[in-house]
């Protein structure tokens, strides 16, 4: 389509003062802030007061935040693509970008403004200060963001120290664009002529267009000093809440029902500072009202909490919309009604040229596979076997835990799922597993290729494309990536563990399964060092080189399966061998709390010898539940530690990992099969309490998960649910479980949102472009689907003790399975 018309007239206003001295009395506004969120004061402890919104120049200024007068930049934001690198700050009251390498083509450093709609027809006016550290080059554009990155105004402009207004306008003659971006390109050719580092400042941007008007947006309350579970408790189980204060003394509580009476009324208890949130913190022990009922609210010192429910039931919905996260999220289908749910959910099959799919050039093979179906990973379209194995493992361990140790597969059972294969006669649970079982299996190298047995690691797009993207319309090529012993014993292990749940079910496909996965296992044997490499484009990378534990989950799974004596000598002499630790070794998050991750699978070995009758010995099983018992206790001991009662602690640097919150589940995973094998009541109440965090009692008032709490997760990291940035796309469904806290900081959203510096857990903000703090994935609503599965199974369990306080109702419904087998 043709550009529309442009013209740029360049006022070189050299102002009357320097860069520095034009600063208005804007500069750093303090506080008020987190993850980005501004709020209005309510005197919270630690919470300093909102500043208010930077105001734009014009009430008709597309521009969200033009002048940065309180310190921030959002909604710009910086990006740079390899080797482009540097980072961009506020300088005296101007947006800056710091370029350390200026890459190879112009958009290699750039700064850019999303959230905004261009419409047809209407004509804009340009204007904004500029100005570098030496003479350089400047494109200035308004534009497409993603593929084919259509223009609707450009110029390039030159730059030195002195400030000058630029101006331009244009009309608009392409379509709407609802997800247009303003973006100030700086990067290779254009900064021919200056040495690096260089900084480009841009200040008072605007965007005119007199048919808008901004709809000032009333700043969010601010968060309660009182943290809840924001969905609620089980009757049963331990009850806690969380106060943020800086009070020395205990505080007086009161916990109110729906009509204001007070049911329950208590002390709190100091803990003091909490180091991951940077909270100072008091905890409030109510589990002694074991009543129900809906919107119970918690008060102290006239600050309430958000209303909760006290019910058996909390989890009884949730646990299926963990799972639905797989429906919603698989390639190759149509998603419909009714299994989506609502009529904007379904969209026409994705991918489904995944059915010839070409070898990258690193990946040395000239075939063409049909690896259609599986599940997309996450918020990106990769399908990634390693990511794949972890998650379907989970799923399968769910499986067979409910069928082995507490002898209930009721809840996962036909008919249980809104899913297509409803009604076939097969637990709904596993159906929604072979989906993505099915394309791992179509990642093995075929019989007679040189890399017959091994697994290729990974296949997605060439390049990262933008989000509001339906996977039928992702235009980007696609490859096979090379393949890897870590793929290959993830398949080696999952598919293993398929062979003997399909055993009865699916006999033609367990044998298809065991035979991949012996095939699987011969390969890596054969190639036991062939790893994948970190980085690259358009793909998550899931490098491995580590696969000591991958090697000893596989021969777990395989003796298991088929009781042979090579597989019991393998997992049997593994260092691995009935190894459950409460602190990760081998991944790179080593010395977090953690039994798993995906690239840290041993746990998994010795969690399925735990969970299937056979093969351990007597002798053995007890040996692995006291490997079992002493992580637990870890994990028990972490919540006694902390203000926010979470089994979760981040190591001497207290740096939250990528995807903190998926640890936290995995620890809960590892204290639910503490609670069902060792029949130890501390477990239980610990899995309650950990949860509590993911849905609210945390230092960011914020529940991790899509469609649940007072302040649900709303805008995960999603190429389709991408509502936040073009409304013709649809909001998530509810059961998302967001990564979560992560230190590392690594996208251009969060790095703007003023997160530098920022506490362990306070480093998140629910924003669909913050993919190092937001995204989710396969592999995160797993343990997650897990764990509320777990905490629905034992809702009916009654308190420690029976007397319960003169004003708490007896707690009813009928037990479903309260009680953990024995062995
Ligand atoms: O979960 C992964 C995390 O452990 C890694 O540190 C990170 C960077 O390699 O990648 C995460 O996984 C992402 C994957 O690479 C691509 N799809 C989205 C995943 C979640 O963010």
């Amino acid at each position: 389509m043709k550009a529309s018309a442009s013209k740029l007239s360049v006022v070189c206003v050299a102002l009357l003062c320097s860069h520095a001295a034009c600063v208005s009395s804007g500069g750093k506004a303090g506080g008020g802030k987190a993850g980005g969120r501004k709020w209005k004061s309510k005197g919270v402890p630690g919470q300093a007061a909102y500043t208010g919104k930077d105001k734009a120049i014009s009430p008709n200024n597309l521009i969200a935040n033009a002048t940065f007068n309180d310190g921030t930049s959002l909604p710009w934001t910086v990006s740079f693509t390899a080797p482009g690198d540097g980072n961009a700050e506020i300088v005296d009251g101007a947006l800056c970008i710091n370029v350390k390498n200026k890459g190879a083509s112009n958009w290699d450093a750039q700064l850019r403004h999303r959230e905004m709609t261009i419409q047809r027809g209407r004509s804009y006016d340009v204007t904004f200060k500029a100005y570098a550290s030496a003479q350089t080059r400047m494109r200035a554009k308004v534009g497409q963001q993603g593929p084919p990155y259509r223009e609707y105004w450009v110029d390039t402009l030159k730059l030195d120290t002195t400030p000058r207004t630029f101006k331009g306008s244009f009309r608009m003659t392409s379509e709407n664009d609802p997800t247009a971006e303003f973006s100030f390109h700086v990067g290779g050719n254009l900064a021919y002529k200056v040495p690096e580092p260089f900084r480009v400042c841009i200040d008072d941007v605007q965007l005119l267009d007199p048919d808008f008007t901004r709809k000032e947006e009333a700043a969010p309350d601010a968060p309660p000093a009182v943290l809840v579970n924001q969905t609620g408790y089980l009757p049963g189980l331990a009850k806690y809440a969380t106060v943020r204060t800086d009070a020395r003394e205990p505080l007086a509580w009161r916990l109110l029902d729906a009509g204001g009476r007070e049911v329950l009324t208590g002390k709190t208890n100091v803990v003091g500072r909490d180091a991951p949130s940077g909270d100072n913190t008091h905890t409030i022990n109510f589990s002694a009202f074991a009543g129900t009922g809906k919107d119970f609210v918690l008060e102290v010192s006239n600050e309430k909490s958000h209303p909760f429910d006290i019910s058996p039931e909390i989890y009884s919905k949730m646990r299926y919309d963990a799972l639905a996260y797989y429906y919603h999220n698989r390639s190759g289908t149509e998603i419909k009604l009714p299994y989506a749910g609502k009529k904007e959910l379904t969209r026409p099959a994705g991918h489904l040229s995944d059915k010839e799919v070409p070898c990258a050039p690193a990946a040395k093979c000239d075939y063409k596979l049909d690896v259609s179906g599986g599940w997309y990973d996450a918020g990106d379209h990769g399908k990634y076997v390693v990511n794949g194995g972890v998650s379907v493992w989970t799923l399968m361990n769910l499986w067979e835990r409910s069928k082995f140790v507490t002898k209930n597969t009721k809840p996962l059972e036909d008919g249980t799922m809104n899913i297509p294969e409803k009604g076939n006669g097969k637990p709904d649970l596993l159906d929604e597993v072979r989906w993505n079982l099915e394309f791992m299996l179509k990642m093995q190298v075929p019989d007679g290729n040189d890399m017959a047995g091994m697994v290729h690691h990974k296949i997605h797009d060439k390049e990262w494309t933008a989000l509001g993207l339906a996977p039928q319309d992702d235009p980007m090529p696609r490859f096979l990536y090379p393949v890897s012993t870590a793929a290959t014993l993830n398949l080696a292990a999952t598919a293993a563990q398929a062979a003997r749940i399909w055993k009865t079910l699916d006999p033609e496909f367990s044998a298809r399964c065991l035979d991949a996965s012996v095939r699987a296992y011969e390969a890596a044997q054969k190639h036991p060092a062939m790893f994948a490499k970190p980085g690259g484009l358009g793909g998550g990378p899931y490098d491995d080189d580590h696969v000591e534990d991958e090697f000893y989950w596989a021969a777990a799974e395989l003796w298991i399966t088929t009781g042979k004596g090579e597989y019991k000598d393998a997992a049997t002499r593994s260092p691995n061998y009935l190894k459950l630790s409460a602190y990760l070794k081998d991944a790179k998050e080593a010395g977090i709390p953690s039994p798993l991750t995906w690239q840290d699978t041993g746990a998994l070995g010795t969690l399925s010898l735990l969970t299937n009758p056979a093969p351990l010995s007597a002798a053995d099983r007890k040996r692995a539940e006291e490997s079992l018992r002493e992580a637990a206790n870890a994990y028990v001991q972490l919540i006694e530690q902390r203000g926010y009662r979470v089994p979760m602690s981040y190591g001497n640097t207290n740096k939250a990992p990528w995807g903190s919150n998926s640890f936290i589940n995995n620890n809960l995973l590892l204290l639910g099969v503490a609670y069902e094998h060792l029949n130890d009541r501390k477990y239980l109440d610990a899995v309650a309490q950990g949860m509590d965090y993911i849905l609210g009692r945390n230092a960011m008032d914020q529940s991790y998960v899509t469609g649940y709490g007072d302040r649900p997760l709303v805008n995960p990291h999603h190429r389709f649910w991408s509502y936040q940035v073009d409304k013709r796309f649809p909001k998530a469904p509810p059961g998302a479980v967001s990564g979560g806290p992560n230190s590392g900081l690594e996208d251009p959203y969060v790095q703007a949102a003023g997160l530098a510096g920022c506490a362990a857990e306070k480093c998140f903000v629910d924003n669909i472009e913050a993919w190092s703090a937001n995204e989710i994935t396969i592999n995160w609503n797993a343990p997650f689907a897990w764990v509320t599965a777990f905490l629905d199974d034992h809702s009916h369990t009654p308190p420690p003790s029976k007397a319960a306080p003169a004003a708490a109702a007896p707690a009813k419904g009928k037990a479903k399975t309260a009680r953990p087998a024995k062995r």
